[in-house]
Formats: C-alpha cells, structure tokens, sequence
C-alpha cells in the first residue's frame, strides 16, 4: 500500500444527467439508458501531462467531478492488487458523500483494452473520498475502468481510468458471433430484434436462459442489484472513452428465463456485450459479440 503510483493515464468524467436508475419503471414503456446518455451527458476529459480537452455534448451540464486511480507501479498478472479510487471535484478537493443506487455507492467495470476480460466490482467506501478494492489482470496490456458513482445530490458521474500491465501482449482471439453458448450449466442464447443492426437504432435484445441440463427456461432467477439484469456494452475501440459505454437496464414483463434489454449503438462497429443475471445467488455473466452497420 506505500508504494502507489498515480498511473491514470486519461481521466474521462460524463455525466448522466439524468439517473438511468431514477428513470420512471412505470408505464409499461421500454426504457432505454443509451437515448439518455447520448442525449444529455457532457464528456470533459483531462489528459495526464497537462493537455486537457472538454467537449459537451449538447451544451449542457459539465462533469462535476474526477477520479484518481491508484494502483501499484508493477502489476504482475493474475495477482490480485489493492486498487484505490479518489474521487474529486474538479478542483481536486475530495468528495466524501455518495448515494447508493443499484443497491452500491460505486459500480467499477474493468475490462481489457481487447475486450477478452470483463469484470463488475463494488469497490467499498473507505474515508476522504476513497473508494477501495482488490482486482486482479489476467495478462499484460492496457486496461480500462468505468467507475460509476452517484456523490449526494447530484447525477450518476462515470469516471473513466486506464492503467497497464507490463509484459508481451497476447493478440486477441478472433471475434466469435456466436448466438448461443454455455456459461457453467446455464445455456444463454441471444436474439435481436433486428436482422441488421443499425447504428442509431433501436434494438431489442433478448437473452433467453436455459438450464444446460434439460434446456428448460430458467425458473431460479433473482433480481441481481434491484433488476431482472445488467448489460454493459463496450465498441471496439483503439482507445476505450466514455462514449464508448453503454448500460442497459432490463425490461420488465419478459416470459420466464427471459432477459430482454433495450438499447441502440452509437457508430458502426463492433461491440462487446456482458449480461450479467443471478441464479439463485451465483452471477452469470453472458458475453457476446454484435456487428453493428
Ligand atoms: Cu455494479
């Protein structure tokens, strides 16, 4: 713990102004995070090194706050590291109060620059705005976080952070398209509403859980931090930012062992997908790949 080192490479902070989980559930109407965010988040991002560039999306609010990440200054794979998140306003004074929503005061998503590794932490509240938590990396390369967190009376900020791990990198698989595979004893298929999917538009997916056993729709799942699922959705990117992040929120009213999410991508490209469902306690996290045109 003594020998930290300030390794954020970019911090990226947009704020969602409006809370996807203050959204109204009601209505019986689809509720799509990814309309909200493209529409009302501002993106200020400050370069390490001093270059520093903003950018509003649609001329409203700025980002409120920053994060630092500190991790130690050799990050050896596979081995599980203390990992501290500062969180600041802009300037750099702490924030010490947050608010719980989905049942956390902060959601960390960690994934590899390639995307092969996804990871969905609940880092804990320690004191003077410092979040804290154990993670490990499962190879060398870079490193992207999205921290997202909620300082009291004001929106959902997400902060995002990068670090490396040293060593020769590994190329990625080749992208899998596959509609349909097996996590543990959950078979997870996904269906989209679309044939093609289209940049810009909406899209229903439907992810449909079966027991691997008897491929009989799940009957065992439990809401996992207050709603029927979670999707995160990332594009393959050279270098990871916040628009490139998406979190979906799950529809109600879906048939039994159904999981279905709204959402619509912003750019042409391909994204990663992680749904993540629990099973009777035990989390399943489905990835997939989608082409979007
Ligand atoms: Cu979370």
């Amino acid at each position: 713990m003594k020998r930290f080192l300030n390794a954020i490479a970019i911090t990226t902070t947009l704020v969602l102004a409006q809370s996807c989980s203050l959204l109204p559930k009601s209505e019986g109407k689809p509720i799509s995070n990814t309309t909200h965010q493209h529409e009302e988040r501002s993106i200020s991002e400050s370069h390490h090194g001093g270059h520093s560039t903003s950018s509003t999306v649609h001329g409203e609010k700025k980002a409120l706050t920053q994060a630092k990440l500190k991790v130690p200054s050799n990050i050896t794979p596979n081995k599980s590291i203390p990992i501290l998140i500062d969180v600041q306003d802009l300037e750099g004074k702490k924030i010490t109060k947050f608010d719980t929503f989905q049942e956390q005061l902060m959601h960390l998503i960690i994934v590899s620059d390639d995307l092969q590794f996804f990871s969905h932490l609940h880092p804990t509240y320690k004191d003077n705005g410092q979040f804290q938590v154990e993670a490990s990396f499962p190879k060398a390369g870079g490193y992207t976080f999205f921290s997202d967190y909620k300082p009291t009376g004001q929106s959902e900020q997400i902060s995002v952070l990068k670090t490396q791990v040293p060593g020769i990198t590994i190329a990625a698989p080749e992208i899998d398209i596959k509609r349909s595979k097996t996590f543990n004893d959950t078979q997870v298929n996904l269906a989209l509403s679309e044939p093609t999917v289209k940049a810009g538009q909406e899209v229903t997916l439907m992810f449909k859980l079966q027991d691997a056993t008897n491929n009989q729709p799940l009957t065992d799942l439990q809401p996992y931090l207050g709603e029927k699922g979670h999707l995160v959705i990332l594009r393959q990117s050279s270098s990871l930012t916040a628009a490139d992040y998406i979190h979906a929120h799950a529809l109600n009213n879906t048939p039994t062992g159904q999981v279905h999410f709204m959402t619509s991508f912003p750019q042409a490209g391909k994204y990663k997908l992680w749904g993540q469902f629990n099973r009777n306690g035990k989390i399943i996290t489905a990835d997939f790949w989608i082409n979007v045109v």
